[in-house]
């Protein structure tokens, strides 16, 4: 008799993830990572950001512990939740690195579907970092939970951080890593964002915008990446700094989910 043993994520949590394979997910853990200066007098409000992707098909919603356990009730059960469990504030300099900030055990209790952790490759302080995702994931294996490795090359070693071969070699670490999702960086242009969905093998690759830019811009963004092989968005400020979110939100599910052209999206974006 051959024993099967289970290895990597399941598909229970996988397939809450992603609707037909395609993944929308909105991203605020930026008051952490970035501070107030990223709000205004709408989005500093975390149940704001909650009836957005409420309203609209995102298909997962990254809060780090904080929110995830303040805001329960307005979430719990209505989307899927991912937490990130390392982060760090922008006050601190020198070579980045994001602690543990949550454990695997306690991102359970408080439901998540995903863990989230962060990982600067080439950073001074790497490998203590993969050190701790080693831990993140095989502990997220004892649950079956899926590993989504925002994987940014950073520190004094990378001068440029969307350089297109870095940004796939950052892919790459986070598929010999163990991650299931690499949230990567833009690089600029269709043709070398290939090569980043290339390096990450079967991991699936989610993107997004960085800081707000014009709709039309991030629109063409989008399509490009989905164009090459990407599964979809990871996006935070592109949307909830809008002033229409839902008009954005609206271009995003018709891109990723009905395959629309940047034409279409733009037209539901109006609507
Ligand atoms: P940076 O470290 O480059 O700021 O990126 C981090 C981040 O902004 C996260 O906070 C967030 O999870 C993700 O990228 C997407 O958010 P946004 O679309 O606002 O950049």
């Amino acid at each position: 008799m051959i024993l099967r043993i289970m290895v990597g994520a399941s598909t229970k949590y996988m397939s809450r993830l992603f609707k037909d394979g395609k993944a929308m997910f909105l991203a605020y853990d930026q008051g952490l990572e970035h501070g107030p200066k990223d709000f205004n007098e709408k989005n500093y409000d975390p149940a704001y950001i909650i009836d957005i992707a409420l309203r609209n098909k995102f298909t997962g919603l990254i809060f780090h512990k904080g929110l995830a356990e303040k805001y329960h009730e307005h979430y719990s059960g209505r989307i899927p939740l991912i937490v990130k469990v390392n982060g760090k504030d922008s006050i601190a300099k020198g070579e980045p690195f994001s602690p543990l900030v949550c454990s695997v055990d306690y991102a359970v209790r408080l439901g998540a579907d995903a863990i989230g952790y962060t990982l600067y490759v080439g950073s001074g302080l790497e490998s203590q970092a993969m050190e701790d995702f080693r831990l993140v994931q095989e502990q997220a294996r004892d649950y079956s939970l899926p590993v989504i490795g925002w994987m940014y090359p950073r520190g004094q070693a990378v001068p440029n951080d969307i350089d297109p071969t870095i940004v796939a070699y950052g892919a790459r670490v986070g598929l010999e890593l163990g991650a299931d999702v690499l949230k990567v960086k833009y690089t600029g242009s269709k043709e070398t964002f290939k090569r980043v969905v290339q390096m990450a093998g079967n991991a699936k690759v989610v993107c997004a915008g960085g800081l707000k830019t014009d709709p039309a811009t991030f629109i063409q963004q989008t399509r490009d990446i989905l164009d090459v092989g990407a599964c979809g968005v990871a996006v935070g400020r592109n949307v909830w700094q809008s002033d229409r979110p839902d008009g954005i939100a609206r271009a995003l599910e018709e891109l990723i989910f009905k395959n629309a052209t940047v034409k279409k999206a733009m037209e539901v974006m109006s609507l």
